[in-house]
């Protein structure tokens, strides 16, 4: 199985209310054809969801405040579920959306319907979301999806596609002498990210971190390259990669 989490930052504009950028998710998708027959594909709130998450002031009891924001957040995350799932239709995979929110419950994600509709030949296509945990509602960043389902489907390769080109030394964004690090063996700074609720990339870090126990090789890419996939396993590869810590 191969895991693929299409970044919120690199398929939306994070600053601007649930703008959409269909041209660089179309070549996201088009650069995972060839795992067509084993994919799993999450994706993550951008603006879609961290705009309005940072907004409501989560986690929180729920009240009739929270529940305004969840059944707003959950639907704008559903419309870009239903954007990309379009592309993948388009594309030529089988998506089916699996909503966070109705597969969470006391013991957390129940994983049973991606198993399902993996093994009856589908995409599925999971998402950060709002989500109802006893009498609290929080968000689930689309990073810790992907550690359930590592943990449960040991992936020969997991994918992260992010706006920038991998993990780096320091914020590149913020500083010009970050370097891009091939692999994940030194101190990092990681500087919080604007409109992001579930950590950034220090959150991410610390997530790959674990899913190496459970997967073969994860990578971080920047999916404004996804062609740069064909170049994984050689010296020419551009983003961080990191071998299986089992
Ligand atoms: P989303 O959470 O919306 O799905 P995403 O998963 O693609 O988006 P972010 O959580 O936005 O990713 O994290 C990516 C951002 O992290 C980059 O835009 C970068 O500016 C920032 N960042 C901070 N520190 C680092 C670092 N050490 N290396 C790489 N990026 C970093
Ligand atoms: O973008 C967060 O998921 P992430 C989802 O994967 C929401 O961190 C609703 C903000």
């Amino acid at each position: 199985m191969i895991a693929v989490k299409i970044g919120g930052s690199v398929i939306t504009r994070k600053d601007t209310y649930r703008h959409f950028l269909p041209d660089i998710c179309r070549n996201i998708v088009r650069s995972l054809f060839p795992f067509r027959d084993e994919l799993v594909v999450l994706h993550g709130g951008g603006s879609f969801g961290h705009i309005l998450a940072k907004e409501a002031n989560l986690p929180a009891d729920l009240n009739e405040r929270t529940k305004r924001y969840f059944s707003r957040i959950h639907n704008d995350v559903l419309l870009l579920n239903s954007k990309i799932n379009d592309i993948m239709a388009e594309e030529g995979f089988n998506p089916v959306s699996i909503p966070t929110s109705l597969f969470f419950g006391e013991k957390g994600l129940n994983v049973r319907p991606y198993r399902k509709f993996l093994e009856s030949g589908f995409n599925p296509v999971g998402m950060g979301d709002i989500v109802l945990s006893g009498k609290t509602v929080k968000i689930i960043s689309a990073d810790d999806i992907m550690l359930k389902l590592s943990k449960e489907f040991n992936p020969r390769l997991v994918i992260f596609f992010t706006d920038v080109d991998g993990i780096y030394s320091d914020d590149p964004k913020k500083n010009p002498e970050a370097r891009l690090l091939p692999t994940i063996d030194s101190d990092i700074n990681f500087k919080a990210v604007q409109n992001d609720v579930t950590g950034g990339m220090k959150h991410k870090y610390e997530i790959i971190k674990k899913i190496s126990h459970h997967a073969d090789r994860i990578t971080v890419i920047n999916g404004k390259y996804p062609e740069r996939l064909k170049d994984l396993g050689s010296e020419r590869f551009i983003g961080t990669v990191i071998e299986n810590g089992r």
